[in-house]
Protein backbone atom coordinates (compact mmCIF):
# COMPACT_ATOMS: atom_id res chain seq x y z
CA UNK A 1 0.00 0.00 0.00
CA UNK A 2 1.26 3.18 -0.97
CA UNK A 3 1.52 6.03 1.62
CA UNK A 4 3.01 9.60 1.46
CA UNK A 5 4.62 10.49 4.88
CA UNK A 6 3.60 13.84 4.99
CA UNK A 7 0.39 12.86 3.43
CA UNK A 8 -2.43 14.36 6.07
CA UNK A 9 -5.19 11.56 4.88
CA UNK A 10 -2.20 9.00 4.53
CA UNK A 11 -1.67 9.75 8.22
CA UNK A 12 -5.67 10.00 9.20
CA UNK A 13 -5.60 6.43 7.34
CA UNK A 14 -2.97 5.41 9.88
CA UNK A 15 -4.67 6.50 12.98
CA UNK A 16 -1.16 9.21 13.67
CA UNK A 17 -4.35 11.96 13.38
CA UNK A 18 -7.53 11.62 14.81
CA UNK A 19 -10.34 12.00 12.84
CA UNK A 20 -14.09 11.45 13.75
CA UNK A 21 -14.18 7.98 11.71
CA UNK A 22 -17.94 6.87 10.81
CA UNK A 23 -17.23 4.17 8.43
CA UNK A 24 -14.63 2.54 7.45
CA UNK A 25 -13.06 -1.19 5.14
CA UNK A 26 -10.32 -2.98 3.90
CA UNK A 27 -10.25 -0.31 1.10
CA UNK A 28 -11.46 2.81 2.16
CA UNK A 29 -12.26 5.41 5.53
CA UNK A 30 -14.73 8.09 6.32
CA UNK A 31 -14.74 10.49 8.49
CA UNK A 32 -16.40 13.80 9.31
CA UNK A 33 -15.05 16.79 7.32
CA UNK A 34 -13.88 19.33 10.71
CA UNK A 35 -15.59 22.24 8.59
CA UNK A 36 -19.31 20.64 7.84
CA UNK A 37 -21.14 22.21 4.73
CA UNK A 38 -24.33 20.40 5.70
CA UNK A 39 -25.49 18.10 8.05
CA UNK A 40 -24.02 15.49 6.56
CA UNK A 41 -20.22 16.19 5.27
CA UNK A 42 -18.16 13.02 5.09
CA UNK A 43 -14.75 12.53 3.41
CA UNK A 44 -14.13 9.33 1.85
CA UNK A 45 -10.44 8.48 1.07
CA UNK A 46 -8.92 5.53 -0.59
CA UNK A 47 -6.32 3.96 2.23
CA UNK A 48 -3.64 4.22 -0.42
CA UNK A 49 -2.40 7.36 -1.84
CA UNK A 50 -3.74 8.56 -5.14
CA UNK A 51 -3.40 12.69 -5.47
CA UNK A 52 -6.89 13.06 -7.36
CA UNK A 53 -9.65 11.04 -8.27
CA UNK A 54 -8.20 11.04 -12.17
CA UNK A 55 -4.87 9.95 -10.90
CA UNK A 56 -7.15 6.79 -8.66
CA UNK A 57 -9.99 5.82 -11.56
CA UNK A 58 -6.54 5.79 -13.85
CA UNK A 59 -4.70 3.67 -11.35
CA UNK A 60 -7.10 1.48 -9.61
CA UNK A 61 -10.63 2.08 -11.49
CA UNK A 62 -12.09 -0.73 -8.16
CA UNK A 63 -10.52 1.05 -5.54
CA UNK A 64 -12.66 4.52 -6.86
CA UNK A 65 -15.69 2.30 -6.61
CA UNK A 66 -15.23 1.20 -3.30
CA UNK A 67 -14.70 4.80 -2.54
CA UNK A 68 -18.24 5.12 -3.78
CA UNK A 69 -19.60 2.54 -2.10
CA UNK A 70 -18.15 3.67 1.50
CA UNK A 71 -19.91 7.17 0.17
CA UNK A 72 -23.54 5.41 -0.74
CA UNK A 73 -23.06 3.26 2.82
CA UNK A 74 -22.57 6.27 4.88
CA UNK A 75 -25.03 7.97 3.16
CA UNK A 76 -27.41 5.06 4.04
CA UNK A 77 -27.08 5.26 7.18
CA UNK A 78 -27.06 9.22 7.76
CA UNK A 79 -29.40 10.71 5.16
CA UNK A 80 -31.55 8.10 3.70
CA UNK A 81 -29.05 7.28 0.41
CA UNK A 82 -29.28 10.56 -0.67
CA UNK A 83 -26.17 12.39 -1.34
CA UNK A 84 -23.98 14.76 -3.11
CA UNK A 85 -20.28 13.13 -3.80
CA UNK A 86 -17.60 15.61 -4.99
CA UNK A 87 -14.36 15.51 -5.46
CA UNK A 88 -12.55 18.67 -6.27
CA UNK A 89 -9.77 17.91 -8.60
CA UNK A 90 -7.21 20.68 -9.04
CA UNK A 91 -6.11 23.89 -6.60
CA UNK A 92 -8.99 25.56 -9.00
CA UNK A 93 -11.40 23.63 -8.68
CA UNK A 94 -10.80 24.32 -4.70
CA UNK A 95 -8.82 20.76 -3.82
CA UNK A 96 -6.62 21.63 -0.84
CA UNK A 97 -5.31 18.09 0.43
CA UNK A 98 -3.65 16.36 -2.49
CA UNK A 99 -5.01 12.71 -1.52
CA UNK A 100 -8.22 11.32 -3.70
CA UNK A 101 -11.42 12.24 -1.19
CA UNK A 102 -14.89 12.48 -1.61
CA UNK A 103 -17.05 14.92 -0.24
CA UNK A 104 -20.37 13.11 0.86
CA UNK A 105 -22.62 15.73 1.45
CA UNK A 106 -26.70 15.08 2.36
CA UNK A 107 -29.09 15.60 5.32
CA UNK A 108 -30.14 18.79 3.52
CA UNK A 109 -32.25 20.27 0.41
CA UNK A 110 -29.01 21.00 -1.60
CA UNK A 111 -28.93 24.00 -3.53
CA UNK A 112 -26.63 24.23 -7.07
CA UNK A 113 -24.34 26.92 -6.69
CA UNK A 114 -20.67 25.91 -6.69
CA UNK A 115 -19.15 29.59 -8.42
P1 LIG B 1 -10.69 19.80 -0.59
O1 LIG B 1 -11.66 19.25 -1.61
O2 LIG B 1 -9.27 19.33 -0.80
O3 LIG B 1 -10.75 21.29 -0.41
O4 LIG B 1 -11.19 19.20 0.78
C1 LIG B 1 -10.39 19.10 1.90
C2 LIG B 1 -11.32 18.99 3.08
O5 LIG B 1 -10.59 18.48 4.17
C3 LIG B 1 -11.92 20.33 3.53
O6 LIG B 1 -13.33 20.27 3.42
C4 LIG B 1 -11.46 20.45 4.96
O7 LIG B 1 -12.43 21.00 5.82
C5 LIG B 1 -11.15 19.01 5.32
N1 LIG B 1 -10.19 18.81 6.37
C6 LIG B 1 -10.48 17.91 7.39
O8 LIG B 1 -11.55 17.31 7.43
N2 LIG B 1 -9.55 17.70 8.36
C7 LIG B 1 -8.36 18.37 8.39
O9 LIG B 1 -7.56 18.16 9.29
C8 LIG B 1 -8.12 19.29 7.30
C9 LIG B 1 -9.02 19.49 6.33
I1 LIG B 1 -6.33 20.41 7.27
Amino acid sequence: MSTVAQCLFCRIVAGEIPADVVAENADAVAFRDINPQAPLHVLVVPREHHADVAQLAAADPRLLAAVVELADQVAGTEADGQFRLIFNTGPESGQSVFHAHGHVLGGVRLGWTPA
